[in-house]
């Protein structure tokens, strides 16, 4: 029988299976952490997210020590722009959009310096990596069926930006039949007051979204 983990989160506790529950690190990448990649030319200041890499680092230390499955998503473009679209690349006046050339190679490209994640929080071998065209996790990639073919029924997630990538990624997989608690500690935005508000919708009506809870209380149980 599958032990079950249960803890203290809002709005109500959260029970999780063992094995059958990924850790979800949203887009802990270069362009949106560090100096001269996206997040910083749409004008946002990067060091606002460095909270989040330490609690991540500790969620990724007790997973990789019980084998349990761990998934990185990046946000990521194909170099000929294909999965880009317009609509998206040229929305706004950023001081580099995505495709140009910047400090870190080019801007939100596949396997350009700017994409990778940060070493803190590196993927390891084994672990899953998503490129994603879009903010959701789910949207153009195979991730579902990643999940699925493992049993996973239970995510929890951390990263960045809290109320882009990471709220659309928890709806995206809430919709899907998830069970999903987001870290608190665990994610951040460059605007702190959006950062409270996803938390309290997601939380809000039930947990219709989902639930969320500190980083000690899942250190804690597992
Ligand atoms: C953004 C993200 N903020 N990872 N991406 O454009 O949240």
């Amino acid at each position: 029988m599958t032990a079950m983990f249960s803890i203290a989160a809002t709005p109500f506790e959260y029970a999780f299976p063992a094995g059958a529950t990924a850790l979800v690190v949203i887009d802990m990448q270069r362009d949106f952490v560090e100096p001269g990649g996206f997040g910083a030319s749409l004008g946002n200041d990067v060091t606002l997210l460095h909270a989040a890499i330490a609690p991540i680092a500790a969620l990724l230390a007790a997973w990789r020590e019980r084998g349990w499955t761990i998934v990185h998503t990046r946000e990521a473009h194909r170099p000929d722009l294909s999965d880009c679209p317009p609509a998206k690349r040229l929305r706004g006046h950023p001081s580099l959009r995505i495709g140009d050339e910047g400090p870190m190679g080019r801007v939100l490209i596949s396997g350009e310096p700017g994409v990778e994640i940060i070493a803190a929080v590196a993927p390891e071998a084994g672990e899953i990596v998503v490129d994603k065209p879009g903010k959701g996790m789910f949207w153009a990639t195979r991730l579902h069926e990643t999940l699925q073919a493992r049993g996973i029924t239970h995510l929890i997630l951390t990263g960045v930006t809290t109320e882009v990538c990471v709220q659309t990624s928890m709806r995206e997989a809430n919709d899907r039949g998830y069970a999903c608690l987001l870290v608190e500690d665990g994610t951040e935005s460059y605007f702190p007051e959006f950062k409270a508000a996803a938390l309290a919708m997601i939380a809000a009506q039930g947990a219709i979204v989902g639930w969320h809870s500190p980083s000690r209380a899942v250190l804690g149980a597992v």
